[in-house]
């Protein structure tokens, strides 16, 4: 139920960041909200996470697995390969109140979380 906010982020991982995901856009350190989750045996952690409604964030998911995972999600259209034992960084877009599901596509009948918009 508690997401771990923080609004540390340093300039570098940023870039390194946006570079990852939106190539060709510039990186904008001022304001940078993240939060964090780990799958590890099939589990999300924490499993539910809350931000801010109408807020760009990242979200920085660790494949804590011996196996790839893919980090998707349909409702906030991404989708990141992350091999065994590293973490995948997402820039999302602002998103409207609601609660959003994302899955590792490769156990989508287990591995499944949320983030809750409000
Ligand atoms: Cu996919």
């Amino acid at each position: 139920m508690t997401g771990i906010l923080s609004r540390t982020m340093t300039a570098g991982l940023m870039v390194a960041a946006t570079f990852m995901v939106l190539p060709g856009m510039l990186a904008r350190a001022d304001d940078a909200l993240s939060v964090k989750m780990t799958l590890e045996n099939n589990t999300f952690t924490p499993s539910e996470v809350r931000v801010p409604a109408n807020t760009p964030f990242v979200l920085k998911v660790l494949n804590g697995e011996r196996e790839a995972a893919e980090f998707e999600s349909t409702d906030m259209k991404f989708e990141k390969v992350a091999p065994a034992f590293t973490q995948v960084i997402l820039h999302v877009r602002p998103l409207k109140p609601g609660r959003y599901l994302l899955y590792n596509e490769y156990r989508q009948d287990v591995a499944r979380a949320y983030i809750v918009a409000e």
